[in-house]
C-alpha cells in the first residue's frame, strides 16, 4: 500500500547541513547555528519532529568530534533521533594535498587509514552500520602521478578498512566525476566505485550523490544498474545546476527525483538496506527549513514514483506501446501527491504542512537568541 511505503521511507540529514557553509567565495554566517555536534542534532531532531520521517542523522568526523560517541547517541535518542552513516575526512588537512589513500607518500597514507578506522571505531560507540567514503584523491596534471599505482593503493586501503568492518556494518564508496582534483579523480564514477565493491564483497556497496556525475548523465540508468546487482547502497540526496552544486534535492529537476525513485521502487530498492541521505549545503537559505524543505521533496517524488500503475505499464511495454507507457509514467508524474502527504502525516498526528509548522513554532528565533559564534560546517572557507 502507498501509504505503508511512504510512512515506512526513512531520510536521512547530515550533520553539515546544520551548520555555516558558502562556496570558495565566502561562507555568510547565520543566525541560530549549532555551536557543537550537540546542537546539530537538537536541530535534526526538528526536521524528523516536523516531517516524520527524518530519524537518522549522518556524523561527518573530525567536524562532529566530541570525546564520548556514545554519549552522542544517547543525546540523540533523548531528541528522538539516531545517528547514521559516518562520514569520514580525509580532505582537510595540510598533508592530503596530493592525495589521502592514493597518495605518493607512505606515512600519508598510514595516516589516512587511520583516520577511517578510527571511523569505523566512532560506528562501534554510536551502533552506526555505515561508513560513508569519499576521497577527495586526484590529480590536476597528467604524469603528475601514476594512475595505475594510485589504484593499487586505493585498493589496499578499502582492504583494510573492507577488514576491519564487523557483523552488520558496510562502507558506502562515494564517486564524483570532478573537484577537487581538476585532471583525474582516482574514484570518478560508478564503474570504478563498483569494481572495487564487487572485489571486496556484500559489505562495500555503491554510495550514488546526484550531484557527482557529468551533465547529462542519466542516473536513473546506474540507480537500476547498482540495484540489480545488489550493490546500490544507498543516496547523497541534493540537486545540481551546474557541477557539485549541493541545492536542495528536487529544487533543481524534481523530475530526474522522480525518475531515480521510480528506478528504486522498481528494482525493489524501497528497503532498510538503500540509505536514503541527503548531502546539502544551504548556504543563503535557513538551514532547518531548508532541510525540511529537501525531506518534503524527497516524499513527493517517492508518492508519485509509487503511484505509477505498474501493471498498466507493463502492459503498455509488452505490447510496445511507447506512447502509452510513457503516459502512464508522466500520469503517476503529474499527480498533485500533497494532498495525500498531508493526510498522511495528518494521520500521524503531524501539522500537515511541516514547512508552515516549522515557521510557527518559534524554534529559530529562540536558538537565533540563545546561540552565539555557531560552527561551520567545513565547505568554503
Ligand atoms: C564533496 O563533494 C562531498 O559533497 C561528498 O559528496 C561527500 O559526501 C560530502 O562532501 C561529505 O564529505
Ligand atoms: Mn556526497
Ligand atoms: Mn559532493
Amino acid at each position: 500500500m502507498i501509504k505503508d511505503s511512504l510512512r515506512a521511507q526513512v531520510i536521512e540529514t547530515p550533520s553539515w547541513a546544520y551548520g555555516n557553509s558558502g562556496t570558495r567565495f565566502k561562507v555568510f554566517a547565520q543566525r541560530g547555528v549549532p555551536r557543537d555536534p550537540f546542537e546539530k542534532l537538537a536541530d535534526a531532531a526538528q526536521v524528523h519532529a516536523f516531517t516524520g520521517v527524518a530519524p537518522q542523522v549522518a556524523l561527518h568526523i573530525p567536524w562532529d568530534r566530541v570525546d564520548d560517541y556514545a554519549a552522542l547517541a544517547g543525546h540523540a535518542s533523548g531528541l528522538g533521533v539516531r545517528i547514521g552513516a559516518i562520514n569520514s575526512n580525509v580532505f582537510q588537512d595540510d598533508d592530503y594535498m596530493l592525495g589521502s589513500v592514493t597518495n605518493p607518500d607512505a606515512k600519508v597514507r598510514a595516516k589516512a587509514l587511520e583516520h577511517l578506522l578510527d571511523c569505523v571505531d566512532i560506528m562501534d560507540a554510536t551502533g552506526s552500520d555505515t561508513l560513508k567514503l569519499w576521497f577527495s584523491d586526484g590529480i590536476n596534471y597528467p604524469g603528475q602521478d601514476d594512475l595505475r599505482a594510485r589504484q593499487d593503493r586505493l585498493a589496499e586501503a578499502l582492504d583494510r578498512v573492507y577488514g576491519r568492518l564487523g557483523e552488520g556494518q558496510r562502507f558506502l564508496l562515494e564517486y564524483k566525476l570532478f573537484e577537487p582534483a581538476f585532471y583525474a579523480t582516482d574514484v570518478p564514477d560508478w564503474g570504478t566505485a563498483y569494481a572495487h565493491c564487487l572485489r571486496l564483497g556484500p559489505k562495500a556497496q555503491v554510495v550514488v550523490d546526484t550531484g557527482h556525475h557529468a551533465p547529462g548523465t542519466n542516473i536513473e540508468f546506474i540507480v537500476a544498474f547498482l540495484l540489480r546487482e545488489g550493490k546500490l547502497g544507498g543516496f547523497d540526496f541534493n540537486s545540481r545546476f551546474y557541477a557539485d552544486d549541493d541545492l536542495m534535492a528536487g529544487a533543481a529537476d524534481p523530475f530526474q527525483l522522480f525518475r531515480i525513485m521510480f528506478e528504486v521502487i522498481g528494482g525493489g530498492g524501497f528497503t532498510e538496506d538503500v540509505a536514503f541521505m541527503l548531502d546539502q549545503c544551504h548556504n543563503i537559505e535557513p538551514k532547518i527549513a531548508g532541510q525540511i524543505r529537501s525531506v518534503m521533496n524527497v516524499q513527493e517524488a517517492t508518492a508519485k514514483a509509487l503511484l505509477v500503475d505498474r501493471e498498466a505499464l507493463a502492459a503498455a511495454q509488452a505490447a510496445g506501446d511507447v506512447l502509452g507507457a510513457n503516459a502512464v509514467v508522466m500520469d503517476a508524474y503529474n499527480t498533485d501527491v500533497r494532498p495525500l502527504l498531508a493526510e498522511i502525516r495528518t494521520e500521524a498526528g503531524l501539522d500537515p504542512d511541516p514547512m508552515a509548522a516549522y515557521a510557527r513554532s518559534g524554534y529559530f528565533e529562540k536558538i537565533a537568541e540563545e546561540r552565539v559564534g555557531g560552527t561551520q560546517a567545513g565547505w568554503g572557507a
